[in-house]
């Protein structure tokens, strides 16, 4: 791979203009996406957060890198998207009630869509009865949940209790993910699996829907 360290700069510096350009010409220089949002665009996110853990950056900061990172990934779902071939599975996806990051889920999104997933994306601060009417209307075979924020953590078993009461928790496989995340916690709390990264979790939502699938 090339050095795309300006890729990583603009990110880091919340230049959503000059990280579209630069996703740009590394797409045309043939790079892998997988790649390029592995080895450049994460690591560029993990710096903001480290930037914004010692003061350095504020929430405004984190807005701006957070556009500047998905304005790269825009541009590069298409082309995991298009990566897929027989349609795997349906997942339903959000980020939990009370917390609004969802660079993360976006990443999963690209990755599932990549795998050949049918992805319906709920989006952000979604609560147990939109996961709830989603899993009775479309029939997934897996439920995704992210959450970023130790507070909105609890959301996570809030949910999959409200899923439980309302009937529809059996019949679908539950991965959960986002930073403050453990697998003992996913267990914790009843979940399926967990999802470290988006890599991790395309390939154990491909096992998760073939035992759904055989079951
Ligand atoms: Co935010 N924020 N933030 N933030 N934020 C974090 C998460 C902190 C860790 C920063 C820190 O203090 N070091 C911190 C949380 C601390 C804590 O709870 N222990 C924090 C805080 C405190 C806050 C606010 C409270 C700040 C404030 O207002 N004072 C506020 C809360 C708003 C709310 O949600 N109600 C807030 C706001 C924001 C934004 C809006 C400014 C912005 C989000 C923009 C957006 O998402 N559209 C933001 C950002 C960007 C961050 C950091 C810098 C980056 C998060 C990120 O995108 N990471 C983050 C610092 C950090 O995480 N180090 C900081 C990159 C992605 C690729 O990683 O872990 O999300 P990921 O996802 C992985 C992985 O977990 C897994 O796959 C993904 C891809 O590999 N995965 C799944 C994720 N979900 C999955 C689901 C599955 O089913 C399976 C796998």
């Amino acid at each position: 791979m090339q050095d795309w360290s300006k890729l990583y700069d603009a990110i880091v510096d919340g230049d959503d203009k000059t990280s579209a350009k630069l996703t740009k010409e590394a797409i045309e220089a043939g790079e892998d996406p997988s790649t390029l949002i592995s080895e450049t665009m994460v690591p560029a996110m993990a710096e903001v957060g480290r930037l914004f853990e010692i003061e350095e950056y504020f929430v405004p900061e984190l807005l701006l890198a957070g556009r500047a990172m998905k304005a790269g990934l825009e541009l590069l779902r298409p082309i995991l998207a298009a990566s897929g071939v027989e349609p795997t599975g349906r997942i339903v996806i959000g980020t939990v009630k009370g917390d609004l990051h969802d660079i993360g889920k976006n990443l999963v999104v690209s990755m599932m869509e990549g795998a050949g997933f049918e992805v319906i994306d709920l989006g952000i601060d979604v609560p147990p009865e939109t996961f709830i009417e989603a899993v009775r209307d479309k029939k997934p075979q897996i439920v995704g949940m992210s959450a970023l924020l130790t507070v909105t953590m609890p959301a996570i078993k809030t949910t999959i209790e409200a899923m439980v009461a309302a009937g529809v928790r059996d019949g679908v496989k539950i991965m959960v993910g986002g930073a403050p995340v453990t697998e003992e916690y996913a267990r914790e709390v009843g979940a399926d699996a967990f999802g470290e990264n988006a890599s991790v979790a395309a390939t154990i939502a491909k096992r998760l829907c073939a035992e759904a699938k055989a079951a």
